[in-house]
């Protein structure tokens, strides 16, 4: 009727990741027809795993698990210093042990989207998808094909990490695709770049005894603000992470009598690198899963050097039916909960009459280094940048938090306001912090600074003592003040 064109669903969504979950969960709780395809095409070395996309399966989940293995090791430091007596030496760390316990969490979850999805009617294809035209996709799987239509899709398929063209990377080289599930010890490792997930990953790999090395081709995080770049560094310098500045890989070869894997690295063109190792993991960068799905072919525009598809406020590709969330879209956090509200978001505007935008603005991240650092709003750089220096200063604090003041090792801790002087009661558009459960922290400020927060708010605020978030209630020490902001103990 009206020549209305019957399709088989309503929505089809490729790709069974934190976006793809989200928006299908949501898309079927209106009553439509809904269809999701996920496939994990297996990494170079062979490693696949089931449904949940990337942060379940080999992201947010289980480095957080491995986060948290490597930091019992300081808990357990700490507590001689407060006076629980052990035999040191008798502390062992079991990688095969705590690989099983992670994966079958995993394995839990991956069970649980299943459960998930047919409680909520959508069919699942363990499938690739591949665009046939605008409305018709084709299914693959190693042994069968079919088609199947739809009237709109979503894209949400993610990423998966990037290898850089060298010879022996693909053949010798995990990446953290490989790692959460590597069946062997890692033993002495170096990783390759500067990332937030290859920081991470050297400092829980490090922190479990491992011996760590990082290649850093530039700087330390790239897009985070450089003066929590650096605390991080020197940081986990403490700790004992190796960095090799200034360098990038240019080989790998193995030994295959000692199994160790030789670099050579080099500095502006002169060879200066070279060591042996028993894992290289390869963290630098990630790359769009938009190769495969035929989108020049059905006219959805992708960006030329991201690669990632290109959508408009309303996630909306150039082929109007069509929409891409999470990861795979172009200029977005690459983040699990981003990719989940952007889902539900869309669901709910496609089906509940609902207008609502996703709000990229302000969305708190965290970096899961040895000593964790929270953010939200904007890097001092970027303030800098948009409002100019004369308009914004910071509040700031070097601190030593309460529960490493009678233990060797605490970190020294770091807390920031970045605020716009001119408006009244300053209003403050960035926070930072350098301390253990950062993430915690900033997650519940996150709130105060989407609702308009001024830096009396901060100031009107009464503290918890004794806690590290107080530290933002006190804050008075500017930069533009000159006055040291050191801990006073
Ligand atoms: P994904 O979760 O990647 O899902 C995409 C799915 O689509 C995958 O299952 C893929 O196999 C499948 N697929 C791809 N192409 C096709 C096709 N053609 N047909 C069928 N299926 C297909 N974020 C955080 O918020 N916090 C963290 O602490 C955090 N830590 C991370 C640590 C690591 C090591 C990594 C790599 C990422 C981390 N992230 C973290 C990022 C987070 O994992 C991603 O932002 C999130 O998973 C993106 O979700 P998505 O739905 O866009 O894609
Ligand atoms: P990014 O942010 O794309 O960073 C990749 C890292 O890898 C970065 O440190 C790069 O150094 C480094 N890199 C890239 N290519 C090479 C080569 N060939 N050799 C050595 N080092 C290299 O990483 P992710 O994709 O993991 O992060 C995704 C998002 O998370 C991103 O949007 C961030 O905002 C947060 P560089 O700095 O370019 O010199």
């Amino acid at each position: 009727s009206g020549g209305q064109i019957d399709f088989e669903y309503d929505l089809v969504i490729i790709g069974g990741g934190s976006g793809g979950l989200a928006a299908a969960r949501e898309a079927s709780g209106f009553g439509k027809k809904v269809a999701l395809c996920d496939f994990v095409v297996p990494s170079p070395l062979g490693t696949k795993w089931g449904l949940g996309g990337t942060c379940v399966n080999v992201g947010c989940i289980p480095k957080k698990l491995m986060h948290r293995a490597s930091q019992i090791r300081n808990d357990m430091s700490d507590a001689l210093d407060f006076g629980w007596e052990f035999n040191k030496e008798g502390v062992a760390h079991n990688w095969e042990k705590m690989v099983t316990q992670v994966q079958s969490y995993i394995k839990s979850l991956n069970f649980g989207y299943r459960k998930m999805l047919m409680e909520n009617n959508v069919k699942y294809f363990n499938a690739f998808g591949s665009f046939v035209d605008k409305h018709t996709l084709k299914l693959k799987t190693d042994t069968t094909e079919s088609i199947i239509s739809a009237r709109n899709f979503i894209i949400a398929t993610g990423g998966r990490p990037k290898y850089p063209d060298i010879p022996g990377a693909k053949q010798f080289c995990i990446t953290s695709d490989d790692l959460f599930s590597m069946k062997h010890r890692p033993g002495k490792v170096l990783v390759v770049g500067a990332s937030y997930v290859a920081l991470e990953c050297a400092g829980f790999l490090n922190g479990l005894g491992y011996d760590t090395s990082v290649m850093v081709r530039s700087i330390l995080l790239r897009g985070f603000d450089q003066q929590m770049a650096e605390k991080i560094e020197e940081h986990m310098i403490s700790c004992g992470v190796k960095f090799i500045k200034n360098t990038v890989p240019t080989s790998f070869k193995k030994n295959d009598k000692t199994g160790a894997i030789t670099t050579l690295g080099e500095t502006n063109g002169k060879k200066t690198f070279s060591g042996a190792f028993d894992t290289i993991l390869l963290a630098v960068g990630r790359e769009a899963c938009t190769a495969k799905l035929n989108l020049e072919g059905i006219g959805v525009k992708i960006h030329p050097t991201s690669k990632r598809i290109i959508v408009d406020e309303k996630e909306r590709t150039s082929v109007p039916t069509i929409f891409a969330i999470g990861d795979v879209a172009d200029e977005k956090p690459e983040l699990t909960p981003v990719a989940i509200q952007a889902g539900k978001l869309l669901a709910m505007r496609l089906y509940n009459m609902s207008t609502q935008l996703m709000d990229y603005k302000n969305v708190p991240t965290s970096v899961f280094t040895p000593c964790e650092y929270g953010c939200v709003g904007f890097t001092e750089a970027e303030a800098i940048t948009k409002h100019g220096e004369a308009k914004i200063d910071v509040y700031h604090q070097e601190f030593a938090y309460l529960e490493g003041v009678i233990t060797e090792k605490a970190p020294k801790s770091y807390a920031k306001l970045i605020v716009l002087k001119e408006e009244k009661d300053e209003l403050v558009i960035g926070a930072h912090i350098f301390c253990p459960n950062a993430g915690e922290i900033i997650q519940g400020f996150a709130l105060g600074i989407r609702m308009g927060a001024k830096k009396k708010d901060f100031d009107d605020l009464v503290g918890i003592h004794p806690t590290v978030a107080e530290v933002f209630t006190t804050l008075t020490i500017t930069k533009s003040s000159g006055k040291s902001a050191g801990a006073t103990g």
